[in-house]
């Protein structure tokens, strides 16, 4: 006969947490976010930590190298998405270490023969206003000169008009070599009054664009995620078919850890993977696992040697996986489940294997509530596809701009690799969506925002680190009614 649970699974919003008692030192600066991200025996340190516990979801529509650089320089990581090719996703894991903080490769780029249509359109989708001019249109190329919202007047122009009619050409441009250094790079853009630096090489192609407000901004990182050379860390999504081909190149390319990108993670495939990595590599190379939902599941993964397991199948925001599979679980109660056998093994083998909570993380306060369940950190992809980092073109909707963002299981994404239970290479039904989610800045602004409520919350429960606030939150349980209380109620908004 089937297995019955006897209570039904919960998701983060049906839990609060209860204030503890705080001391007078338990105040947000004195927050330590640091936070495991693989394995280690107890009294030893992990390999390695990350400065925030956040990670972005191994998808197509959140986690490049852009996005990458801005999450290492905020203390978090991201692991590239695995479906691509090799070359292109090892390249996207070199450009993250080779990675010159404020020195950047343009992503807006026309050629001279482009038109002034063109120009709006890359303008809108990457939110730059500065646009490279080159020979051949790309970041690279031969550079002839540069467009900035000054060199044009929508209202007066029309939209035919050719780049190399109103842009400003190389002779009226003041450019550097490569080899520039930041500093004095900044000192130039002082000296001449401008915005941007263009740095060639000695063909005169167009290596990095170096802005005034970069040098500012880097000044102001002191929670990054680097490794020991100084470069930003980056992670790697793999999957359990190509890995003999992935895993040696995205090492090559100096990915800093692997994970192991599936729906549905308690599964022999996953157990070959790391098999292969501990016997071509051994324990230096880290490779998370998963998706699990119960202690079952953790257990295996464990045991297969995981550096970190991942739990969620079915809550992110654009899977369908329970509707068309009937699979998953509450979010809440897999990661209970799974956080409590993490205890349990560690207690008896005295090997404490991170967990991270991975989907359907909705309002900030669901992060704080994931840690305190017991998480070491949370992966998301809904929360980063929202940012000006994020890979995804920015569209104009009835007045309001929103980002795209599709899930690895929709037919956009064609990750089959992801799906895959042995079967015909391909995506047989849709597992995901093809959204839209409101724009909401830089990645900056909002991750900073977010963990000021997290270290406030922390504090109000009388936890200053993650494993202080795992061992003293106390979580409840609200009813229905009680969730509306929560909310503003029984007043007129003001301002809606
Ligand atoms: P969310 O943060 O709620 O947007 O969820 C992101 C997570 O959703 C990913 O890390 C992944 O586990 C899962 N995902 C990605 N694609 C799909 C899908 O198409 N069903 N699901």
């Amino acid at each position: 006969m089937a297995y019955f649970y006897e209570e039904p699974s919960r998701t983060f919003s049906e839990y609060l947490l209860i204030p503890g008692y705080s001391s007078a030192e338990c105040i947000p600066s004195c927050v330590s976010l640091k936070t495991s991200l693989v394995k280690y025996r107890k009294g030893e340190e992990p390999a390695l930590s990350i400065n925030i516990p956040m990670v972005s979801a191994i998808m197509q529509s959140v986690s490049d190298d852009r996005l990458a650089v801005a999450l290492a320089q905020e203390g978090g990581l991201s692991f590239i998405y695995g479906s691509q090719t090799v070359e292109n996703q090892a390249e996207m894991i070199r450009k993250v270490k080779r990675y010159r903080a404020g020195f950047v490769v343009s992503d807006s780029n026309v050629s001279p023969d482009m038109t002034l249509k063109d120009v709006l359109d890359i303008t809108e989708k990457t939110g730059h206003s500065t646009v490279a001019v080159t020979e051949n249109g790309q970041s690279g190329g031969k550079l002839l000169g540069i467009v900035t919202n000054k060199d044009y007047r929508v209202s007066r122009m029309s939209m035919d008009t050719k780049v190399k009619d109103f842009m400003t050409t190389l002779d009226h441009l003041v450019y550097a070599d490569e080899s520039t250094t930041l500093k004095e790079a900044n000192d130039i853009i002082w000296e001449h009054k401008i915005n941007c630096l263009p740095l060639v090489n000695k063909n005169q192609e167009l290596v990095y664009l170096v802005f005034r407000k970069d040098y500012d901004t880097h000044k102001k990182n002191e929670n990054e995620l680097i490794d020991q050379s100084k470069r930003y860390m980056v992670g790697a999504g793999i999957n359990t078919r190509d890995y003999k081909e992935r895993v040696p190149a995205l090492l090559e390319a100096g990915a800093d850890a692997l994970c192991i990108d599936s729906s549905e993670g308690f599964s022999e495939w996953q157990k070959l993977t790391i098999d292969y990595i501990r016997e071509n590599y051994g324990d230096r190379v880290k490779v998370g696992a998963g998706n699990v939902v119960d202690a079952d599941g953790f257990r295996f993964l464990a045991e297969a040697g995981a550096d970190f397991v991942k739990v969620g199948i079915g809550g992110g925001a654009i899977c369908i996986t329970r509707e068309q599979k009937g699979i998953g679980r509450g979010q809440a109660t897999a990661l209970i489940e799974v956080a409590k056998a993490r205890d349990e093994y560690y207690k008896e083998t005295g090997i404490y294997v991170p967990i991270c909570s991975d989907g359907g993380i909705v309002h900030d306060y669901h992060i704080t509530l994931a840690l305190a369940m017991g998480a070491d950190f949370v992966m998301l992809g809904r929360y980063f596809a929202r940012f000006d980092e994020s890979p995804t073109k920015r569209v104009n909707v009835g007045g309001s701009y929103m980002k795209e963002y599709w899930g690895e299981g929709s037919a956009r994404a064609r990750n089959w690799q992801r799906y895959d239970m042995g079967g015909d290479k391909k995506l047989s039904f849709e597992e995901g969506v093809d959204s839209l989610v409101p724009y909401a800045g830089s990645l900056k602004d909002n991750v900073n925002l977010t963990l000021s409520k997290v270290r406030g919350a922390m504090c109000n429960c009388g936890a200053l680190t993650i494993p202080e606030l795992q061992e003293k939150a106390k979580i409840t349980l609200v009813s229905a009614t009680s969730i509306v209380e929560g909310g503003a109620h029984d007043v007129t908004l003001r301002n809606k």
